[in-house]
């Protein structure tokens, strides 16, 4: 952060300066010219660098609580009712509320939807004298253009583009990489039919679940066309087709969409009505997304825009290669820790993620369906009001990974109903009764895999014989694991 020169109270220039790639700059950083265009916070508060040669900081104001960092302070708030926090609110220049559920009109900020007030009676407190960067980053991220992210893509990161690709093609060469189909989507019928209003006439009064709170769509699409959050309410919804009564099927049964061809068989089908969840309806404005997960239980998806369009940034995933830049995953994969929003983490770290091997980018537009492979890290940004569905599924190429997470990771196995006990037996009887030709291969292709790591083992630790008496077993080195069929 550069230093600042100029007393915060003599008035600040017409915009603060931000790098793409930087932090939070003090509101008289001299311009330069890749510099992009961040607005004045509304209510006047500044990034704290300004604070050190400013004469008045209202934070004297808040007695005892001064001893606190502004994280910390962060943190208590979110403890309290909404009504305590309004009490509080009253008090002090650095609190604004977010949480609502019930019924409600959304008023544009969660302040004036909370008081019940449209946006215009609401009073403006002056908070010139307010540093703080956990109020001022938020606003910077909101104003912060994801153009520049987006665009400019190096050829050799750019995801693949295809009108159609054939199941032998997805199988033989492309279901371990990302890829982006332009053909298919445009012929489903909610491709052709799913305008917004449409969709609010025929199911305005539907709930639909909005990260923790489920709204209905018309109160969503209010709140999705005026907000100024940095990370705005993502509605990710698993149960959209029942709830819009849509027909997903055959193609040639002209139902309300198909699985694009290349991807072929679904292997958790077997499992019937105890599958995983699998089905997902995805809306939000510009700026909302997912930060950096990779898909449940090992399987692929596909992503379809039906609307809007989306920026990908994915990474290959093997156990030795490291998360993407500025993620943070425990040893065993159990807890990705990545302590930052979207808009931060591009901020931060897109500058580097772009330049380390294994990443790839595209932007997926309306009409298209991204491919994402088992395993892939990926974050994804919307880069203006979308709406997609995604659908998770196990094609036939990575069946063996499928087995080995369900059977080695169970404690990170997720979406199955509780009344499945045993996801792992559950899928093996299924696949030994419907499918018993191809468990009989991604068993063998697991036995190889874990013959192949254990003879490593063993000439690591300088054994002479890498072969294990008996049965394979999935792990290595463990005599204790159960023996596969
Ligand atoms: O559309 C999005 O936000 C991404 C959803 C996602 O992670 C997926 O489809 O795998
Ligand atoms: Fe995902």
């Amino acid at each position: 952060m550069k230093s600042s020169n100029i007393p915060a109270d003599s008035g600040y220039p017409e915009a603060v300066d931000v790098q793409p790639s930087g932090g939070i700059e003090s509101l008289d950083a001299p311009q330069e010219e890749s510099s992009l265009s961040i607005p004045h916070h509304p209510l006047g508060v500044k990034p704290l660098g300004n604070k050190y040669t400013a004469i008045s900081d209202a934070r004297n104001l808040i007695g005892p609580f001064q001893v606190l960092p502004d994280e910390i302070l962060a943190v208590l708030l979110e403890y309290l009712e909404p009504h305590k926090l309004l009490l509080l609110g009253a008090t002090s220049k650095f609190i604004s509320p977010q949480s609502k559920s019930g019924s409600f009109t959304w008023q544009g900020t969660w302040r004036s939807t909370l008081l019940g007030l449209s946006k215009d009676r609401l009073s403006q407190v002056s908070c010139n004298n307010v540093f703080s960067d956990v109020l001022y980053r938020p606003f910077l991220c909101t104003h912060t253009s994801l153009v520049p992210y987006a665009s400019n893509i190096p050829q050799a990161n750019a995801i693949a583009r295809f009108e159609n690709l054939s199941a032998a093609d997805f199988s033989g060469n492309w279901s371990d990489k990302p890829f982006i189909l332009t053909g298919p989507v445009r012929e489903w019928p909610v491709y052709q039919s799913w305008e917004t209003d449409s969709l609010l006439e025929q199911y305005g009064d539907v709930k639909f679940r909005a990260e923790a709170v489920d709204w209905t769509l018309d109160t969503y699409i209010k709140y999705m066309r005026d907000n100024s959050d940095e990370s705005p309410l993502y509605l990710f919804d698993r149960s959209f087709v029942e709830k819009m009564k849509l027909q997903p099927g055959k193609q040639q049964e002209r139902p309300s969409y198909w699985i694009p061809e290349c991807f072929g068989d679904d292997l958790f089908a077997v499992l019937g009505n105890q599958r995983p969840d699998d089905k997902w309806l995805i809306i939000g404005p510009a700026r909302s997304g997912s930060t950096y997960h990779k898909d449940p239980n090992a399987t692929s998806a596909w992503n379809a825009v039906l609307r809007g369009s989306k920026y990908w940034i994915m990474f290959p995933s093997d156990s030795s290669s490291p998360p993407p830049p500025g993620v943070y995953v425990s040893e065993d994969q159990s807890e990705v820790t990545s302590p930052l929003s979207i808009a931060e983490w591009l901020l931060g770290f897109h500058a580097e993620a772009r330049k380390t091997a294994g990443c790839v980018e595209g932007v997926c537009g309306e009409g298209e369906v991204l491919h994402v492979p088992s395993g892939w890290w990926h974050l994804v940004v919307n880069l203006d009001a979308s709406i997609a569905i995604t659908q998770n599924f196990v094609p036939r190429s990575h069946l063996a990974g499928v087995l080995s997470f369900l059977k080695e990771k169970p404690d990170q196995v997720s979406g199955f109903k509780k009344d499945v006990r045993d996801p792992y037996g559950t899928f093996v009887e299924g696949m030994q009764s419907q499918h018993p030709e191809l468990l009989k291969q991604a068993f063998e292709e697991l036995r190889k895999k874990a013959e192949g790591k254990k003879r490593k083992w063993d000439e690591a630790v300088g054994k002479e014989d890498g072969k294990k008496d008996g049965g394979f077993s999935f792990g290595f080195g463990d005599d204790s694991d159960e023996e596969i069929p």
